[in-house]
């Protein structure tokens, strides 16, 4: 008999879980409790679980494994019927949202800090997806967090661990664990969306791409998906293999981060790649890169609608498409040339599950590089490459030839995040309260001889169950049409991480070919004039520009 153990704890505080859940230092997630409080904190949020299924997989970090077991444990005790969990305890983002859902789960837990970094000294993180496949909404994460202040128990099975290294199943008590290929169910889901005859095709014919794994989730997926099923020469996947600390790198795939793939895809040589792509630490996210060109995500994903006719998945047409506000209006030009709704939502994919759930919206895109549809509920790495790939396929020109074509055609919303990292915590403060006080007096101002249209702090009502969330940054538009906007990050674990989003629509094609930091420039000026950002941080210049 398995024996369940009732063990004492208390409440934690700093438990609140940000826009993807809870994210800490792995010295904090090692602190006696501190992970079974949580996970405990979880499960007495949830309804009737007894007999159901638990999906449980991370993106392979330091204590993914430990965590994993942990878990297993727990929901044994909580009388789950069954856990499924990726081999070794691995499962992308979205191949756990994948999973959920074909398994008709009650819900998954997912581990992983997601960009952030991995090792003994970097953060570890867990999230909770409810049956959708998608990250739990605020009402539960609320329920979540007001529990971890009152938990007072846990409870957990004794025994050895079990054998998570191997396909099968197991019975740990009355519960069933499944082990399975983390990789099977999604690419299964990837071969119904794209039409992979067509990408083997371009790959037979010499095309070749260059993805980085940056040492984290993605490898395993992407060695089976590119180089196995499509035929991308051997070499196609750099860094494959997930290690527990990234191999050193910052799992984040933006041009500063992940330069490697822009140095790669510099130049117009024989032995230049065609495309470019990485994803970071969770495989939700993706970098595009065209032969010497960075493919903005706010592009990206007004490019991908604007080709989705030509994709399998998406043929007979979209119910709409989503954005998050800081998001470049790239999108909002194609959706209009297309006749559908686009929404603007808050940052995080949280906010895209009910418009996706209610088909209000189809395809969904961040600028941070996350770009996703309505075939599961999480944003999607390796789907975004595929999309690219098969949009490439079909019409036969390069990346950045389809780049420009749009750009042609829509007009050029140039488009840059400036990040001012790890700022002391009290000077963010202090700057974020000037700016609430001085936003309403902004409209009719200039700042830098740009004359400011209109300025507000921006809350979201969801169309669906009509719930709001206030306080998700400080949008200014300007006359000319640009547009500034300020939010706090909700995911660093390090003081506060200021973005400053910039944004200037270009319709002259004789105007597309300026460097985008040059294009912004009188913009950048303006976003310091109106938040003294220099001043109040004393920062020269952001940490990381993308
Ligand atoms: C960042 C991105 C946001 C994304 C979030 C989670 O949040 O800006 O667009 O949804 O990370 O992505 P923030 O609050 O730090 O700006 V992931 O890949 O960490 O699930
Ligand atoms: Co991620």
């Amino acid at each position: 008999m398995t024996n369940v153990r009732t063990v004492a704890t208390k409440p934690f505080d700093g438990q609140a879980p940000g826009t993807s859940g809870l994210r800490k230092k792995v010295s904090v997630f090692r602190q006696e409790h501190y992970l079974e409080n949580f996970v405990q904190s979880i499960f007495d949020c949830l309804d009737a679980t007894a007999g159901t299924t638990l999906v449980v997989g991370g993106d392979g970090r330091y204590y993914n494994d430990v965590a994993a077991q942990t878990i297993v444990k727990m929901a044994a005790a909580h009388g789950f019927g069954r856990v499924v969990v990726g081999r070794d305890g691995i499962l992308s983002t979205p191949a756990a949202s994948c999973v959920i859902r074909k398994r008709n789960a009650f819900g998954g837990i997912i581990l992983s800090a997601s960009h952030n970094q991995g090792g003994p000294t970097g953060d570890f993180g867990i999230k909770y997806n409810i049956g959708n496949g998608g990250p739990a909404p605020e009402s539960v994460t609320s329920a979540i967090f007001e529990r971890t202040k009152t938990i007072d128990t846990y409870k957990i099975v004794d025994g050895a661990d079990v054998d998570l290294g191997r396909i099968g199943t197991a019975m740990l008590g009355a519960m069933t664990v499944e082990v399975i290929d983390p990789v099977a169910d999604y690419q299964a889901l990837m071969e119904t969306l794209f039409d992979f005859d067509r990408i083997a095709a371009l790959f037979a014919g010499g095309f070749r791409l260059h993805f980085d794994a940056l040492s984290a989730v993605t490898g395993p997926y992407a060695h089976a998906i590119f180089e196995g099923a499509l035929g991308a020469a051997a070499g196609t996947v750099v860094n494959g293999t997930p290690l527990p600390d990234f191999g050193g790198h910052h799992p984040d795939p933006n041009p500063v981060y992940a330069h490697d793939v822009i140095e790669a895809l510099t130049g117009e040589g024989d032995d230049t790649p065609d495309m470019g792509a990485a994803s970071d630490g969770d495989g939700d996210r993706n970098m595009i890169v065209g032969r010497n060109l960075f493919v903005t995500p706010s592009d990206s994903v007004a490019i991908l609608v604007a080709n989705a006719h030509l994709v399998r998945g998406y043929a007979s047409g979209l119910h709409g498409v989503a954005r998050s506000m800081p998001t470049s209006a790239a999108l909002d030009r194609v959706a209009a040339r297309l006749g559908i709704a686009c929404h603007e939502t808050p940052t995080g994919w949280k906010f895209f599950g009910n418009l996706l759930d209610a088909d209000l919206a189809t395809i969904c895109g961040e600028e941070s590089a996350g770009t996703g549809s309505n075939h599961i509920r999480e944003k999607d790495g390796l789907w975004a490459v595929l999309f690219w790939l098969n949009i490439v396929a079909v019409r036969g020109v390069g990346v950045s030839k389809i780049v420009r074509d749009h750009w042609a055609t829509f007009g050029r919303n140039y488009y840059s995040r400036h990040d001012y990292e790890a700022i002391e915590t009290a000077a963010a403060d202090q700057l974020w309260d000037a700016l609430r006080a001085r936003i309403g007096t902004l409209a009719g101002t200039t700042a830098n001889g740009l004359t400011i249209a209109t300025a507000d702090e921006f809350a979201y009502r969801d169309p669906v169950d009509g719930s709001v969330s206030e306080r998700q940054g400080f949008r200014v538009h300007f006359a000319d049409g640009s547009r500034l906007v300020y939010r706090l990050s909700g995911t660093g674990t390090q003081g506060a991480t200021l973005r400053v989003y910039l944004e200037r629509y270009e319709p002259d094609p004789a105007l597309h070919g300026l460097d985008a930091q040059v294009a912004l420039a009188p913009l950048i000026t303006a976003a310091d004039e109106i938040a003294s950002i220099v001043s109040m941080t004393g920062r020269d210049q952001p940490s990381v520009i993308s």
